[in-house]
């Protein structure tokens, strides 16, 4: 069996529980603990010198292979062209991006330094399996070093319209590093189309052919849909297992027999919480008789907290929350408890077991695996509802979800409201519709169909096709 090279841009620690990890690292960590491999990347520290060489450490059947990161290449590749170009054009919120190229000339430099480091680690039959928007430009530096081995790409944010992607000056220059992959997938059909489209342009066609491998043939990268997914009855099983964490004893006190709405998420912009408190508060004035009979509880674990909107984020949503429980809390009852803060795996999968409504409502997601989990941690009994934003990639397959438009403040709390009073038998039904995807495009098949590709490109690579 080939060994699976798996590269991003964080490595997680092999020890932790990932508390902070956010859904790149849940799913390459799955799909390594399916097929064992290496995981290459940043080991999360900086340092004032040169990158040194990879530490190495084994767990199970994971070989963790890290390097550290000089701080100032890492301010400007990861806070600023990653983070604050790149992140905001996929998510088609350009309020918040910015462009400088001293910090695209650091990205591409940062992208050969993860080439440098991770040739010596290669071996001819491995297969490499590169993570997200941070790395678009691996391929062609490893291409550059020789490395003909087969190479694949997995986006795992959206891939937006041309037109958006157009606002970043170096469109054109990314597009013909995602072309010197072997593989390049994407969460969504919507996705693809917009890659296709972005390729089909006339003047990125011309760079496309250049830029292959082998410069007299014209083949198109292979590029496919491959939804993440999820380990279903893990979470089902940590939601279940009976060994109740402190905490959840502790929330399930509290709550006094009140219905739970339930809401977790990265603390990042993108994932609409400001709009989601709105829409929480509408809930309060539109249905009153909710007052006193439903708590929402929003877990939202700091990140990038070297980037400035994500701190602005941060008082903004402290603000609103205070606002709704000044204007609605009662001696008794507090209609929003917002918690800063990571809790453990099966913590969360407990709450969401708790839940009767699951409340997911980015502005805009490649997929998003908190839907995903919420779902697979429903009692099949006695299911609670999903409330999705129709923004997030994981809405192409979980239709039948309660969909939301999550713009749209009273739309939500209608959504919110329809939740929380759907009947028994459709909760049901919709829970089947759901765990059925779910089982379908697990991540298993999320891992397999991906490292099946990188081995047809293989293939078709030896018989010169
Ligand atoms: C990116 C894309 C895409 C969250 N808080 C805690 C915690 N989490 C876990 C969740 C879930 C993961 O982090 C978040 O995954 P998402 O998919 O929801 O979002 P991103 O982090 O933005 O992930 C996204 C994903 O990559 C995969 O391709 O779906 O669209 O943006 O697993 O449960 N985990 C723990 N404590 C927390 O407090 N333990």
């Amino acid at each position: 069996m080939s060994r699976l090279i798996a590269v991003s841009n964080r490595v997680a620690q092999p020890t932790g529980n990932l508390k902070s990890a956010g859904g790149l690292a849940i799913g390459i960590l799955a799909a390594l603990q399916d097929h064992g491999g290496v995981w290459f990347g940043w080991n999360g520290k900086t340092t004032s010198g040169e990158t040194g060489e990879p530490h190495i450490r084994q767990v199970g059947n994971i070989t963790y292979a890290t390097i550290d990161l000089n701080e100032t290449a890492f301010e400007k590749y990861y806070n600023g062209f990653s983070n604050t170009s790149l992140w905001p054009v996929c998510h088609y919120l350009l309020g918040y991006f910015r462009y400088d190229r001293r910090e695209y000339d650091e990205y591409r430099r940062v992208n050969t330094t993860f080439a440098r480091k991770l040739l010596p680690l290669l071996q001819p039959d491995d297969i490499i399996w590169v993570h997200d928007y941070h790395l678009i430009p691996l391929a062609s530096e490893l291409r550059r070093a020789g490395v003909d081995n087969p190479i694949g790409f997995f986006l795992h944010v959206p891939f937006p319209d041309i037109e958006m992607l157009r606002v970043l000056p170096v469109y054109t220059q990314l597009l013909r590093c995602l072309c010197a992959y072997d593989v390049v997938g994407f969460h969504t059909p919507r996705d693809l189309a917009a890659f296709n489209e972005a390729v089909s342009q006339e003047e990125i066609g011309g760079l496309l052919k250049a830029n292959r491998r082998n410069g007299d043939q014209t083949q198109c990268v292979d590029a496919d849909v491959f939804p993440i997914g999820i380990d279903v009855d893990s979470c089902y099983a940590l939601a279940t297992d009976g060994r109740q964490s402190d905490n959840t004893q502790r929330m399930i006190h509290h709550l006094h027999d009140r219905n739970l709405i339930i809401g977790v998420d990265r603390l990042d912009y993108s994932k609409g919480l400001e709009e989601r408190f709105c829409a929480v508060e509408r809930l309060f004035r539109s249905y009153p008789e909710n007052r006193g009979q439903v708590s929402f509880i929003q877990i939202a674990p700091k990140t990038r907290a070297g980037i400035r909107a994500y701190g602005d984020i941060r008082h903004a949503l402290e603000q609103k929350a205070g606002q709704i429980n000044g204007e609605f809390a009662d001696i008794d009852w507090v209609p929003i408890r917002y918690l800063n803060r990571a809790f453990d795996r099966a913590t969360l999968m407990e709450f969401f077991h708790e839940a009767k409504v699951g409340l997911v409502t980015p502005i805009r997601d490649g997929m998003n695996l908190v839907a995903k989990e919420f779902v697979a941690a429903q009692n099949p009994e006695d299911p609670g509802a999903l409330v999705l934003s129709r923004l997030a990639g994981a809405a192409h397959e979980l239709t039948d979800a309660v969909l939301v438009n999550p713009y749209d403040i009273d739309g939500v709390a209608d959504g919110i409201q329809r939740a929380l009073t759907m009947p028994l038998g459709e909760r049901r039904e919709r829970y089947a519709g759901m765990i059925e995807v779910l089982r379908r495009n697990d991540i298993t098949a999320w891992r397999t169909r991906f490292v099946d590709a990188l081995l047809r490109a293989r293939a078709r690579m030896a018989s010169g096709a």
